[in-house]
């Protein structure tokens, strides 16, 4: 049966009503962009960037802007508009914002040349939809940080640290310059419309992302001149924020105003090497959509690649392990309950979960005091050098590993142990210290310390699936061995465990290993007591791999529909929706977390309405 007689008989029998009140978006459904190009916008990048950030769904807005449009949209790109965005479009974009869950990013341009009149066209959209958000009316450029000219100015991501709204994803993997050519810049006016420096002036919800380095210098080149920055700081060089967001609380909104565009433009944001510099555009524009699709969904968008649970109550190392009697250790701080890694574009996310992270007591700046994980990781590379030691957890692993994360709560400069910032080791002694390819941070609700990773630093990414694990909990300890917090024989003091084997304590052996990611917990007693002492050999920690996926079998949805439909048809959507699925039933345990699943209530209705029609049908057959 074809959409347009269903929707017919639907319409006939009034049934369409009740079809409107069904939820139409739960926090696991896909995201979907949409970009638009109907405002005289360029598609350069666009393709890159729809090909390559696959962990949202991409629609591409041609036509006129509707609230039919808009349907199904999530998030939403105006990149560089040059054409006014008319009163009925604005009234669907703003009507489409107030449903909430939703985010607008919104670019604009210097204003050499016709750039002026672009900057009028993002101004007037960001106030007609209430943000505080304007783009300056000059231009910045930058004699120093550039490529090969002014205009071509270089940025620098180095996002405000709101952890709530998960601003620790957009640094994930960034340490290159972003390209802004021929920009100008962003500031916030208040409610009399007065102008306000983002430098030195925020307001509750500001969140400010890219800024210029300090050698950038704001400069006119037509009128109408600057609402901030004209005359005073012409030629002054500082920094000025070239990427800035507002986000609305009562709605879970978020709008980002730019002062150059991520795709089209002269040359757009996406651009990984212009002028022989090299960028980190594909990884800025990457971050900013999972960013945003992270917030408007509530979740780091990502899909599960591994998991595992750790029995509760173990985090007493070989058996006999008791923690210190200082107040803030307290209890479950070290049980480890879970370990899941997760996998979004180029991101790897790790998250080791225990029971209780008890807080952050002495203000950790990557969010948790007390833990020190270690989380080793073989891959299937056979051509890669092995290292079996660990760092101060005072057992060896067996099958050995090519790189480690040492998650730490982040203090000082250097890298754990010589410092006490968390890295990466990679088997040969090579190491990379956080805030670059590594990003660390907790979320105390959950009880779990997130560790991101740019799988561009990493070996043998794409068989991640078949990768091996040792997860350790310990104690991180400033002035312990390796940091780590020592282990004693007999009862614990203050500052140290206590409960070790004085036999292995004395011959150096005693692991200092308080919960091991293990199926069972004599599976991990049993490990941390296979230490000898004479002669002297630390215990053998195994690695765990991919176990068995969970009952539900991995299903695998491709949506048929083209992008045109989803835009026009969305009232018939769900009805009609063509959809393959895949019953795959193998022993990896990749889980395609975002898979929206059949929705039953909709058959359900779908089907009583075919019933009512089939009863109508026989009921008129019969009456002629
Ligand atoms: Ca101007
Ligand atoms: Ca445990
Ligand atoms: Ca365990």
């Amino acid at each position: 049966m074809g959409k347009s007689i269903l929707l017919v008989l639907l319409l006939a029998i009034g049934l369409i009503a009740p079809l409107a009140v069904i939820p139409a978006s739960a926090n696991n459904d896909t995201i979907v962009v949409g970009v638009d190009l109907a405002h005289g916008e360029s598609d350069e990048y666009l393709d890159y960037i729809m090909g390559n950030i696959t962990f949202v769904e991409w629609v591409v807005i041609n036509d006129t802007i509707t609230e039919d449009v808009l349907s199904g949209i999530d998030i939403l790109l105006v990149g560089q508009p040059t054409v006014h965005f008319s009163a009925d479009e604005i009234l669907a974009v703003v009507n489409w914002l107030s449903e909430g869950n939703k985010a607008i990013w919104i670019a604009a341009d210097s204003d050499y040349g016709s750039g002026k009149d672009y900057q009028i066209v993002a101004n007037t959209l960001l106030e007609s939809i209430g943000s505080k958000l304007r783009i300056e009316l000059g231009s910045i450029e930058d004699g120093v940080n550039n490529a090969q000219a002014p205009y071509r100015v270089l940025g620098q991501m180095d996002p405000d640290n709101v952890p709530e709204l998960y601003t620790f994803l957009l640094k994930v993997g960034i340490e290159k310059p972003i390209l802004f050519h021929g920009p100008s810049c962003v500031i916030w006016v208040d409610d009399t419309g007065t102008p306000h420096d983002p430098l030195n002036e925020t307001f509750e919800g500001l969140i400010r992302i890219v800024w210029t380095f300090d050698t950038a210098y704001y400069k006119e080149n037509t009128e109408p001149w600057g609402m901030l920055y004209y005359p005073d700081y012409v030629g002054v060089q500082r920094r000025y924020l070239f990427v800035g967001a507002e986000y609305w609380s009562d709605t879970n909104t978020v709008v980002v105003a730019s002062g150059e565009t991520p795709y089209g433009g002269y040359e757009g944001g996406y651009a990984w090497e212009y002028y022989g510099v090299a960028l980190d555009g594909p990884k800025y524009v990457r971050n900013m959509i999972l960013w945003l699709a992270s917030v408007v969904s509530q979740r780091i968008v990502s899909t599960t690649v591994f998991e595992m649970t750790d029995p509760e109550g173990d985090d007493n190392g070989p058996g006999t392990y008791v923690y210190p009697t200082y107040s803030d250790f307290v209890e479950g701080a070290f049980d480890l309950l879970k370990f899941e890694v997760d996998s979004a574009d180029g991101v790897l996310v790790f998250k080791t979960q225990v029971k209780n992270l008890s807080g952050n007591p002495w203000d950790g700046p990557n969010g948790f005091s007390l833990q020190f994980i270690q989380i080793y990781v073989l891959t299937t590379r056979t051509d890669l050098p092995v290292n079996h030691t660990t760092i101060g957890a005072n057992v060896e692993i067996e099958e050995g590993w090519h790189f480690a994360l040492m998650l730490t709560p982040g203090w000082d400069t250097d890298p754990v142990p010589v410092g006490q910032k968390s890295a990466i080791y990679f088997a040969n002694g090579s190491c990379i210290v956080q805030d670059g390819a590594l990003v660390v941070t907790a979320d105390q609700e959950s009880n779990l310390i997130l560790a991101f990773v740019d799988t561009s630093v990493l070996p043998d990414a794409e068989n991640i699936a078949n990768w091996k694990y040792a997860v350790l909990v310990l104690g991180y300890d400033g002035f312990g061995p390796s940091k780590v917090r020592d282990v004693f024989a007999g009862d614990p003091t203050e500052w140290n465990f206590g409960g070790a084997d004085a036999t292995a304590v004395l011959a150096g052996v005693a692991p200092r290993v308080i919960d091991l990611l293990a199926p069972t917990a004599d599976d991990q007693y049993e490990m941390l007591s296979s230490y000898t002492t004479e002669p002297a050999a630390l215990a053998k920690v195994s690695l765990v791999s991919a176990v068995a996926p969970p009952p539900a079998p991995t299903v695998t949805e491709t949506v048929t529909e083209t992008v045109t439909e989803t835009v026009t048809e969305t009232t018939t959507e769900t009805v009609t929706e063509t959809t393959t699925e895949t019953t795959t039933e193998t022993s990896t345990t990749t889980v395609t977390e975002e898979v929206p699943v059949t929705d039953w209530t909709m058959t359900i209705v779908v089907a009583i309405v075919l019933l009512i029609i089939g009863f109508l049908v026989g009921w008129f057959a019969k009456r002629t």
